[in-house]
């Protein structure tokens, strides 16, 4: 049954023209060389039509030129659930968006509300709220609608997203739509019923429980119906699917053309992550994830067909911050309950402004860099690992990261192709060799990790590791110095200096439960 809510809300009308190209939109519409898409989340405001352009520039998860500038936030509203995945226990947030084991705080709609008013006060860019869990936003339509009816009515240059397993979904579309909720995220992990039985055990649809096939042709089917429905409203719609290997992972191309058919602006495969101290399914039949290596190897083979993203931090249901950072703890309930909230949009858009600036700064820098390559003839592709705390800068020390993230670099330039989450080495003012060990598998692949700083022992063990660490673009714009540093490393190779050789594989932290 679909929600609707007392108050009838304005919509914000969409003029015709752009509901259009955004429906008409497949993938990310521009094309490079040999006529193949060119583009990923990364894509910029050349490569993709203006009005899409509007709605994904400043949201974190849809553009990953945003997300080392603006912040999102999640409400834990809706804690039930509708169906049972493989890979989650439901005593932690909805695996679909979060790392396993994760707990949030629950919210009811009004504290929810609150919580925005508070966080966009203290966080300027802060743009985008989500509901994505810590069960299915749709499996509980009236704490999930309320809050986005409080948040519109309150914050309306706040940006609405919604994920979901998609079962309800045809219910809502409408409802979605009257809200102006513009992205939507589908869990969709399957489109043959044979696969999903393998990852869903049942679903409770139409108060009955199915299982098996038949569970997994209804959701399939829902899912599909779903996506179909919202992109022929024009809201942009993005797919998550958990590549579960030996079971999904070579299925997913299929998946990766079915959602491009029906007008999916962006996929998003993320690594199934499974323990035994998890206590889902996966965890405890033993059931792995995927390595770094087969996971890029996979979002590269859908990158011809459609926007991949692969900046995803699979946050919690009360995620804050910039992908990657997470400041929940600071606005727990009782912090935000005795905070005097300040609402202010003029103070907001002022700030963001400034991140335009540097943002254009950052992009000027990158540009004028690549032509330095120019006429550079080399089939030579290096990954390099960055510590960073945002802002596209190199600026974090290599002891204090958390994560790093990944770049591919080329005669094309740098390209974002994941992060890798890490131990800190750092701990209280000592390095811890253990740490360091899983700092070197997570980024192996890596022939160099640049940081704003580092300690002479680690600096030691990452270059006989064959890492090379380098420290001489603190606080420089990452992709600038990246391509510097390729240009560099080319030119040594030409130069008879260095051999160029491939690099191993490397982990994907599957740890034990992460707090942030
Ligand atoms: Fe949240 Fe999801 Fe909206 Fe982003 S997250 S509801 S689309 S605002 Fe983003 Fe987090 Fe990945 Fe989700 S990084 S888990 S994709
Ligand atoms: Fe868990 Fe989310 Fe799957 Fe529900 S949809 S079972 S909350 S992972």
């Amino acid at each position: 049954m679909s929600y609707s809510p007392g108050i009838s809300l304005p919509v914000i009308q969409q003029p015709e023209a752009i509901m259009q190209q955004v429906a008409e939109h497949k993938g990310c519409g521009t094309h490079g060389g040999s006529g193949k898409a060119s583009c990923g989340s990364g894509a910029g405001q050349n490569d993709l039509a203006p009005e899409i352009w509007e709605k994904v520039k400043n949201h974190p998860c849809y553009s990953e030129e945003a997300h080392h500038h603006y912040a999102r936030m999640h409400v834990a509203v809706a804690p039930a659930c509708n169906i049972q995945c493989n890979y989650c226990n439901r005593k932690y947030d909805c695996a679909n968006e979060s790392r396993p084991g994760v707990v949030s705080e629950k919210l009811t709609p009004q504290q929810a509300a609150k919580k925005v008013l508070a966080v966009a006060s203290t966080i300027p860019q802060m743009t985008v709220l989500g509901i994505a869990g810590p069960g299915d936003p749709l499996a509980n339509p009236e704490k999930t609608f309320e809050t986005f009816r409080l948040i519109y009515e309150t914050a309306p240059d706040i940006k609405l997203c919604l994920s979901t397993n998609g079962l309800m979904l045809p219910d809502h579309v409408d409802t979605i739509k009257k809200f102006n909720v513009d992205h939507v995220t589908i869990t969709i992990n399957m489109v043959d019923p044979e696969i999903g039985a393998k990852i869903y055990p049942w679903i409770y649809w139409k108060h009955k429980r199915y299982t098996g096939v038949e569970a997994a042709r209804i959701l399939t089917e829902r899912q599909l119906q779903g996506l179909e429905m919202l992109t022929e409203r024009g809201i942009l719609c993005k797919v998550n699917s958990v590549m579960i290997p030996g079971i999904n992972d070579k299925h997913l191309v299929e998946v990766n053309r079915a959602v491009k058919s029906r007008g999916a602006f962006l996929h998003n495969i993320m690594p199934l992550i499974s323990a035994p101290e998890h206590g889902t399914v996966f965890g405890l039949t033993g059931q792995r994830g995927p390595s770094a290596q087969e996971l890029k190897a996979l979002q590269d083979s859908c990158e011809g067909e459609m926007n991949m993203m692969r900046h995803c931090r699979q946050c919690r249901a009360d995620a804050v911050g910039l992908l990657g950072e997470d400041r929940s703890a600071e606005f727990s309930t009782e912090k935000i309950m005795a905070m005097e909230v300040n609402y202010d949009s003029e103070t907001r858009k002022a700030y963001q402004a400034k991140v335009e600036v540097e943002r254009d700064a950052k992009v000027a820098a990158r540009q004028s860099e690549l032509e330095t390559l120019a006429g550079e003839m080399s089939d030579i592709k290096v990954l390099i690992a960055v510590a960073t705390k945002g802002s596209g800068r190199i600026n974090e020390h290599f002891g204090h990261a958390k994560e790093f993230q990944v770049y591919e670099l080329s005669t094309a330039g740098a390209k974002f192709v994941g992060h890798r989450r890490v131990d800190l080495y750092c701990q209280g003012g000592f390095g811890d060799e253990d740490s360091l060990d899983t700092v070197i598998r997570a980024i192996n692949d890596c022939h160099a990790v640049f940081v704003a700083k580092i300690g002479g022992c680690p600096k030691d063990t990452l270059g006989k590791a064959g890492i090379e660490p380098v420290d001489r673009y603190a606080l420089e714009f990452i992709e600038q110095s990246a391509i510097s540093w390729f240009k560099d490393y080319l030119d040594k190779v030409n130069r008879g200096e260095i051999e160029h050789s491939v690099r191993g594989d490397a982990d994907i932290r599957q740890g034990a439960f992460i707090a942030a």
